[in-house]
């Protein structure tokens, strides 16, 4: 039976001059509640693991905190008819957790609901669909403080936060992402340290990725029992990883960065297993004794979707002698058991992140998510780019971000030529904002945001996206 939440992508395209995308597809833009509401302490939310990071001297870049963000807490209705006049299909966004229950535990804050109720209603009247996800990395510090992600409570708490929010939104929100890129979470914020908690122990970064998985499996049963209609899905952060040469020794390192960046998340949640390279890989770190009997079988309840976020590829090699360690993801505690892999920059054009700019690594990595896991309908959750901006005139002319866009596009375009079920795509991000570690010295949006007067100015990439979506595709080339 067709699922009429998913219109069909294949055999429907138009191979004209222009290329067009499926009728129906969703396309959209994304944000974040910490990168963008700011109102940090108001209508009693409390902190979250990113308040206190960012207050913590030396962890963010200029010790930037959302304290203020974009205060799209205070001008919401006006940043929806932004969307609205930009023709957006759906806006996806996330619940921050310490606003809707503040430190992580009891009963629901009627505030911190009543906005994104406010917020839903708004998107809805302008007729735009609400995609929401429930966890983007802002965990409430009490529970951060009782073990964060590496304690296994932290799981069950995620499921009794999610049922609350399916309470209050449930009856009018259709599409539910648990996770956003619990990679992120477990690699960068307890391996790394780069990110909230910035704690920096490989066994934890292990045991925090299983138990974000754990949640997330929780999560969707109890989604699922109160909400039987929601379309049902998880964020995953996925990068194709490609060996520098040939040689064995590169070809392995690829391998085990495939393993830690990937598989480790793909085969729990559509397979229900972990890959046994991974476990090997990571013998000296853990035993993985943290997995109990059942874990698997939760992880892997059926979704009706997933969302990839794509952003750039990882090239690797084998180590050489006395190689510099590298930065920010690429250091070697973000990759525990993984630590002798040498990433390698090709000298392709990169973002202002330092990103490779690789469009085809969207068609690789959609097309082995379908070919090898799932025919569950994807969706590209998030892709974009920063960029050095500047207002002329009033105007921002970012050729840059809107070139990335295009090229994305036809990346995704080819991936549903290629049979993949694509349904939609979110661009990274409606507006400049928050980016973590990088505080707002990176701009992903398509809106500028001027954070002294907090005027907004569409870019010239927003104006381009409306006219994408306006005739559901591009001009062809
Ligand atoms: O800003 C982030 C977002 O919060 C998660 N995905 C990647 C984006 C760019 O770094």
């Amino acid at each position: 039976m067709s699922n009429p939440y998913h219109p069909p992508a294949v055999g429907v395209l138009d191979q004209g001059p222009e290329l067009i995308f499926p009728p129906g597809f969703l396309w959209g833009a994304a944000t974040a509640a910490y990168q963008i509401e700011g109102a940090a302490t108001e209508g009693g939310r409390t902190p979250s693991i990113w308040d206190t990071f960012s207050h913590t001297e030396g962890r963010v870049v200029a010790g930037h905190t959302g304290d203020v963000a974009c205060d799209h807490y205070h001008r919401m209705p006006s940043d929806v008819r932004l969307m609205a006049e930009l023709g957006l299909k759906s806006y996806r966004f996330s619940v921050s957790w310490p606003r809707v229950q503040p430190g992580g535990s009891g009963p629901a804050n009627a505030a911190g609901l009543d906005f994104y109720r406010r917020l839903v209603d708004e998107l809805l009247g302008h007729g735009i669909e609400p995609w929401l996800t429930l966890y983007h990395w802002d965990l409430p510090q009490p529970l951060e403080d009782a073990g964060g992600w590496p304690a296994r409570d932290t799981a069950g708490r995620f499921a009794e936060y999610a049922e609350l929010v399916a309470d209050a939104l449930g009856d009018r929100v259709t599409y539910w992402t648990t996770l956003n890129e619990p990679w992120c979470s477990a690699f960068l914020g307890y391996g790394s340290g780069v990110h909230a908690p910035g704690r920096s122990d490989g066994a934890d970064a292990v045991r925090a990725g299983h138990h974000l998985m754990l949640g997330h499996g929780l999560a969707v049963q109890a989604l699922r029992a109160s909400r039987p209609q929601a379309q049902l899905g998880i964020t995953v952060n996925l990068y194709p990883v490609t060996p520098a040469s040939d040689a064995p020794a590169d070809v392995d390192a690829a391998r085990r960065i495939d393993a830690l960046a990937n598989r480790f998340f793909l085969d729990p949640v559509l397979r229900g297993s972990y890959p046994t390279d991974l476990a090997a890989d990571l013998r000296e770190v853990t035993d993985f004794g943290h997995v109990r009997d059942g874990d698997l079988a939760v992880i892997s309840t059926p979704l009706d979707l997933v969302g990839v976020n794509y952003y750039s590829r990882h090239v690797v090699a084998a180590p050489v002698e006395g190689a510099e360690p590298e930065p920010y993801w690429r250091a070697p505690s973000c990759w525990p058991g993984s630590e002798d892999v040498r990433f390698v920059t090709r000298g392709v054009p990169v973002t202002d992140m330092n990103w490779e700019i690789d469009a085809p690594g969207l068609t690789e990595t959609l097309r082995r998510v379908h070919e090898e896991y799932t025919d569950l309908p994807l969706y590209v959750t998030e892709n974009g780019s920063a960029f050095v901006d500047a207002v002329v005139d009033g105007q921002v002319d970012d050729v840059d971000r809107l070139a990335y866009f295009d090229a994305h596009l036809r990346a995704a375009h080819e991936a549903i030529n290629a049979g993949v079920p694509l349904r939609g795509y979110f661009a990274w991000s409606l507006m400049d904002n928050f980016e973590w570690a990088w505080g707002y010295t990176k701009r992903f949006g398509m809106v500028w945001i001027d954070y002294d007067s907090q005027a907004r100015i569409p870019k010239s990439s927003a104006r381009w996206y409306a006219e994408v979506i306006r005739r559901n595709g591009l001009a062809a080339q």
